[in-house]
C-alpha cells in the first residue's frame, strides 16, 4: 500500500516526498499496524540479527534487541530546542537557530536511506479520535523503531481519516545514519510541529512519539491551546467501597513511575478490598473538562520500562506485561533456554549468558553487569494485569491530586502537601533529584528538576511555570487537584532507605486521598502539611519502619532547607524576567516562614 492510497491531506504528502527527495530510500513502505506487516518485519528483523526472537513458549512473540555500547540512554546534551528566538527554548534547553539546524540536519540526513528502506508510520498518541488526542507521523529506516512504535503508540492509517486535511500533525524524521556519537542530535522544532533526531537507535531519542513529541512538542502545544503535557503517571486507587480517585505523579526518569503506577497494595489494603488501576505510568495529557475538573489521558499505548530491578516482588504486575508480545533492549540474555536476564530479577544470574554488548557472559563470576542499569522492556499496556477499565476512555479520568517527587537521601521529607495550587507549582518548580542512568552522564549527582520537566519542556520553563499558575487561576479551588511532594529515597546515615517503597507507597496515597478529602489533620511547617506520624498506617511493616523512623522520614529540617533555599535563588536566577512574581513570592514566604 502507498500513502496516496490512503490519505489526500496535501500537506501529509508533500511533507513525505520533499523527506523521500532527501534522504533517498531503496524502498518506501507504509506501516498499518497489521499482524501480519508486524510479522514480516520481525522475521526480516531476525534474519539480519537486528533482533533475537525469544523462547516462543515461555515468551510468546518476545524478541531481543541490543543498541550500539555508544548508544543506551537519552543524550541530553545532544538535544536540542529550536524555537526561532532563543529565549523561547530559556536557560535550561539547548537551543539551536531552526535555519542553522536545518541546514545541520538535513546535511547529515541527505542520502542517508541509500541501500535501506524508509518506513512510514502514522499514529495516535492517545485514543485514535479522542478529543484530547494527536496525530503524528515518523519516518524511520529502523525496524526495531516501527516494532516499538506499534508497542507504545496506536499505529495505524486510521489515523488519517481523524486528521482530514488539517495540519494540526506532528512531522517526525528518524535517520539511524551510522549511530555516530559526533553527529548524534535530537532536535524539536515546536513551532513547526517538527523532530529531527539523527545517529540514533535508542528509545527516547528515537521513538519519536514519546518524549519528542508528547511531552516536549506537546508541552508547547498545551501552552499555546490551554492544556497541559507532563512526565507523570496516571493511577487510580480504588477503595473499599469501589470508589475510584485519580492521581497524577511526576517523578524524574528512573525515579518510580512505573513502579508506583502499578503497585499491588500491602496484605493489609488487599483485604480490605483496595485495588489499584495503572492508566499510564511516564506521561500524561491534562485537560478541563466540562464539569471543571481536570482530565488526563495517558497518550502512550505500551511501557518502556526499565528492566533492572524489576521483579516478582518489587513489581509483579510490569514483569507480567512482559511476559509476551514485549521487545528487550540492552538486557542479558540467557543461552540456556534463550530467555532474558537484568539484575535483581532474581537471585540466579545465568552462567552460559550474552551481556548487553554481546560478549559471552557468566552471571556468577563476573565482575560486570548482565544487563546496562538503563535497558529497557517495551511492553504493550493491554498485558498489564492491572490496567485500568478507563484506560481507553476518550475522554480521560478525572485528577484528584498531583504528587511530584524525586530522590532526595537527606531533605524532602516521606510526604508534603503545599498550602494552596500556586504553592503547589511552587513546590514543583524546586524539585531535585539524583541523577540516573536513563540519561548519558554522571549518576547519582543532585539537580534541579522542575515537575520531573527538566529534560522534556519544549519552552522556556519560566513560561511553564507561568502556564501551571494561569491554569490554576481557571479552576475552581473545591475542583482543583491538591498538590503534594513525596519522596520515596531517604537515607540513613549508612546508606540504608529508610522507607520499604513499592507496595508499600499506598500507605502514602492512602494519606494524601484523605487529605484531598478533608477526612485528616496535618501539621504545618515551613514548607507545608505534613501527616501526623500516626495517621500513616504502619499495619504489617512496624517491624521494618518503627513510628521514631517514620517521624524522622516525616521531619522539615530547617537548617537544611535554609541551606537549599541558596539553590533555588541561583537557579531561578537564571530565569530573568521570565521567572513569574508569584514564585518570587512564594520562595520569600518560605524564606520568612524558615526564619520564624
Ligand atoms: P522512566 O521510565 O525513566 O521515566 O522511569 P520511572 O519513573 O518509570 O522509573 P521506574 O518505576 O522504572 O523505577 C526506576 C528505579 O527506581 C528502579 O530501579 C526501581 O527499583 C526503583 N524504585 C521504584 N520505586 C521505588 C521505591 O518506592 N523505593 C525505592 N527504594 N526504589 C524504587
Ligand atoms: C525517561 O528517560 O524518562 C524514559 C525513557 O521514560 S526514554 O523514553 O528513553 O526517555
Ligand atoms: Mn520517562
Amino acid at each position: 500500500m502507498v500513502i496516496e492510497n490512503v490519505t489526500k491531506n496535501q500537506s501529509v504528502l508533500d511533507w513525505v516526498k520533499d523527506k523521500i527527495e532527501l534522504v533517498q530510500p531503496d524502498k518506501v513502505v507504509l506501516i498499518d499496524g497489521s499482524q501480519e506487516q508486524i510479522d514480516a518485519l520481525r522475521a526480516e528483523a531476525c534474519s539480519t540479527g537486528e533482533m533475537i526472537k525469544l523462547n516462543q513458549e515461555k515468551l510468546p512473540d518476545c524478541y531481543l534487541h541490543r543498541t550500539a555500547v555508544n548508544d543506551v540512554a537519552r543524550v541530553e546534551g545532544r538535544t536540542f530546542i529550536c524555537s526561532r528566538e532563543e529565549k523561547n527554548a530559556g536557560p535550561t534547553n539547548n537551543w539551536m537557530d531552526p535555519e542553522k539546524a536545518y541546514k545541520m540536519l538535513y546535511d547529515i540526513a541527505r542520502n542517508s536511506y541509500k541501500g535501506r528502506t524508509m518506513y512510514i508510520i502514522p499514529y495516535s498518541m492517545g485514543p485514535i479520535g479522542s478529543p484530547l488526542s494527536k496525530v503524528g507521523i515518523e519516518l524511520t529506516d529502523s525496524i526495531y523503531v516501527v516494532l516499538n512504535m506499534c508497542i507504545m503508540t496506536r499505529v495505524s492509517t486510521k489515523v488519517f481519516d481523524v486528521l482530514g486535511d488539517s495540519n494540526d500533525w506532528v512531522r517526525g524524521l528518524h535517520c539511524k545514519c551510522e549511530i555516530n556519537e559526533e553527529k548524534r542530535y535530537i532536535c524539536q522544532f515546536p513551532e513547526d510541529n517538527t523532530i529531527i533526531s539523527v545517529n540514533s537507535g535508542y528509545g527516547g531519542n528515537v521513538l519519536l512519539g514519546k518524549k519528542c513529541f508528547a511531552l516536549r512538542i506537546a508541552s508547547y502545544q498545551g501552552w499555546k491551546e490551554g492544556w497541559q503535557a507532563e512526565h507523570m503517571l496516571i493511577l487510580g486507587i480504588e477503595n473499599p467501597q469501589h470508589e475510584v480517585k485519580y492521581i497524577c505523579a511526576a517523578f524524574p526518569s528512573a525515579c518510580g513511575k512505573t513502579n508506583l503506577a502499578m503497585l499491588i497494595p500491602p496484605e493489609t489494603y488487599l483485604k480490605k478490598g483496595y485495588k489499584v488501576w495503572c492508566v499510564g505510568d511516564d506521561i500524561s495529557w491534562i485537560r478541563k473538562g466540562a464539569d471543571g475538573r481536570l482530565y488526563a489521558i495517558n497518550p502512550e499505548n505500551g511501557f518502556f520500562g526499565v528492566a533492572p530491578g524489576t521483579n516478582e516482588k518489587s513489581n509483579p504486575n510490569a514483569l507480567a506485561s512482559t511476559k509476551k508480545g514485549t521487545i528487550f533492549t540492552n538486557v542479558a540474555h540467557n543461552l540456556d533456554d534463550n530467555t532474558v536476564w537484568w539484575e535483581g530479577l532474581d537471585k540466579n544470574p545465568p552462567t552460559n549468558a550474552v551481556d548487553w554488548k554481546g560478549n559471552p557472559w557468566n552471571g556468577q563470576t563476573s565482575e560486570e553487569k548482565g544487563a546496562h542499569p538503563n535497558s529497557r522492556f517495551t511492553a504493550p499496556a493491554v498485558n498489564c494485569p492491572c490496567l485500568s477499565p478507563e484506560f481507553e476512555n476518550p475522554n480521560g479520568v478525572p485528577i484528584s491530586a498531583f504528587v511530584f517527587g524525586g530522590r532526595r537521601a537527606k531533605l524532602a521529607p516521606l510526604v508534603y502537601q503545599s498550602r494552596d495550587w500556586n504553592n503547589g507549582v511552587f513546590v514543583g518548580s524546586i524539585m531535585a533529584s539524583e541523577t540516573t542512568a536513563a540519561a548519558a552522564g554522571a549518576v547519582g549527582v543532585v539537580r534541579r528538576d522542575p515537575m520531573a520537566m527538566l529534560p522534556f519542556c519544549g519552552y522556556n520553563m519560566g513560561d511553564y511555570w507561568q502556564h501551571w499558575i494561569d491554569i490554576g487561576k481557571t479552576l475552581d479551588p473545591d475542583k482543583a487537584p491538591k498538590i503534594f511532594n513525596v519522596n520515596w529515597f531517604r537515607k540513613s546515615d549508612d546508606g540504608k532507605f529508610l522507607w520499604p517503597g513499592f507496595g508499600d507507597n499506598l500507605r502514602v496515597l492512602e494519606w494524601i486521598i484523605d487529605r484531598c478529602e478533608g477526612k485528616v489533620d496535618a501539621v504545618e511547617t515551613p514548607i507545608g502539611y505534613v501527616p501526623n506520624a500516626e495517621d500513616i498506617n504502619l499495619e504489617g511493616i512496624e517491624d521494618e519502619v518503627s513510628r521514631d523512623t517514620l517521624k524522622s522520614i516525616l521531619n522539615v529540617d530547617k537548617d537544611l532547607w535554609k541551606e537549599e533555599t541558596k539553590g533555588i535563588e541561583e537557579f531561578y536566577a537564571k530565569f530573568g524576567d521570565t521567572l513569574p512574581e508569584e514564585l518570587k513570592h512564594q520562595l520569600s514566604i518560605l524564606k520568612e516562614n524558615l526564619d520564624k
